[in-house]
């Protein structure tokens, strides 16, 4: 299977998290990247190869304009005002202030901009999700062109983005957009299955209310885990999108037995829905000893996972989302891979 991989990717290098009250070094680094690329490469998964640029209008066919727009400047604007951090959202609209005007201060946009205080903006982070999203369009047309799977390594992630927020880690929707360009190139229904532990909040929401996205994830319960405030099993979708969204929150501890079910749940409606093309969003943070998630997946769950979404026999799109346990992800991505190409 190919796999598109830009350097670019590696230009986001936040120092700064947020985690436990403490500020550590992101879970979510380059090395990341580095690892999954070296397993790529020495088990001989297939040719890799860069990105095309596709600009930013298929950004914002799924996100918005001010978005996009504050993303781009806002680390020009915080070291402009001699910040020393990162930029890292502090306060925000809530429940009994709802913000009804976006302020003018950096600290008030950076609130408005986002979800949670765990994603820093740092010099690099607009390039590096630029070149991520190129990713996901470059492996999307890829599939989409020559009816082959692809494999998007893309960094940041994507799945929590959502049309005017970034946070967990993402900026823009990677997945998002890929499945918004099929349908711009005359696709008319895309499946994204969503197995990072994490629910795709981002994903979710930009879909919402259309038919036209079947959005399918398995994550932990957000009763317990994050984003904790969207991805219950009542989530369903609205108006016109009834139906089109389902997810399967699981409790933390849950393993392949319990995930397994779910997943071939989904990948029963997936079919049933008649979907023309499928985008996995791939986080393997389900994994036992991923270092910020509960599930109890072993290397082995991943290969199965791989053959069972092969056995789904549709033209498929991999894009890498969350996935911390740095020793293990290059394996671990892999195995589904290349579990996919043995079917
Ligand atoms: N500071 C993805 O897997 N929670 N994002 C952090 C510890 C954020 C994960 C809590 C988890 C976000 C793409
Ligand atoms: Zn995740």
């Amino acid at each position: 299977m190919l796999t598109f991989h830009s350097d670019a990717t590696l230009r986001r290098r936040a120092l700064t998290e947020l985690d436990g009250g403490q500020l550590v070094t992101p879970y979510e680094c380059p090395e990341r990247v580095e690892l999954v690329l070296k397993h790529v490469q020495s088990r001989k998964l297939g040719e890799v190869r860069e990105p095309e640029a596709f600009g930013l209008e298929p950004v914002l066919a799924v996100h918005d304009r001010d978005y996009v727009e504050f993303l781009k400047s806002c680390w020009d604007e915080w070291q402009a005002l001699g910040r020393e951090g990162e930029a890292i959202a502090w306060i925000w609209p809530t429940r009994t202030m709802p913000g009804r005007v976006i302020p003018e201060c950096i600290d008030g946009r950076l609130g408005h901009y986002s979800l949670s205080a765990d994603t820093s903006i740092c010099e690099g982070t607009f390039e590096a999700a630029e070149a991520s999203k190129d990713i996901a369009l470059s492996a999307v047309k890829h599939t989409l062109t020559n009816g082959e799977p692809s494999f998007g390594l893309c960094r940041p992630p994507g799945h929590h983005a959502a049309t005017d927020q970034f946070g967990g880690y993402c900026f823009f929707n990677n997945a998002a957009i890929a499945a918004q360009y099929a349908l711009d190139q005359g696709r008319r229904r895309v499946a994204v299955l969503d197995v990072d532990f994490h629910h795709g909040n981002g994903t979710q929401q930009i879909f919402y209310e259309r038919d036209d996205v079947l959005f399918v994830s398995l994550h932990g319960d957000p009763k317990q885990c994050f984003p904790y405030y969207l991805g219950h099993a009542d989530e369903s979708g609205m108006g016109a999108g009834m139906g089109f969204n389902i997810n399967y929150p699981m409790a933390p501890g849950s393993g392949f037995d319990v995930w397994s079910r779910a997943l071939d749940d989904a990948l029963e409606k997936i079919r049933e829905l008649g979907c023309e093309l499928l985008i996995v969003s791939l986080g393997v943070d389900a994994f036992e000893n991923d270092p910020i998630s509960e599930f109890k997946l072993t290397s082995d769950d991943f290969s199965e996972l791989g053959r069972r979404l092969g056995h789904a026999g549709l033209p498929t799109t991999f894009l890498m989302e969350g996935g911390y346990a740095v020793e293990e992800i290059g394996i671990n991505v892999v195995n589904v891979l290349s579990g996919f190409d043995s079917v």
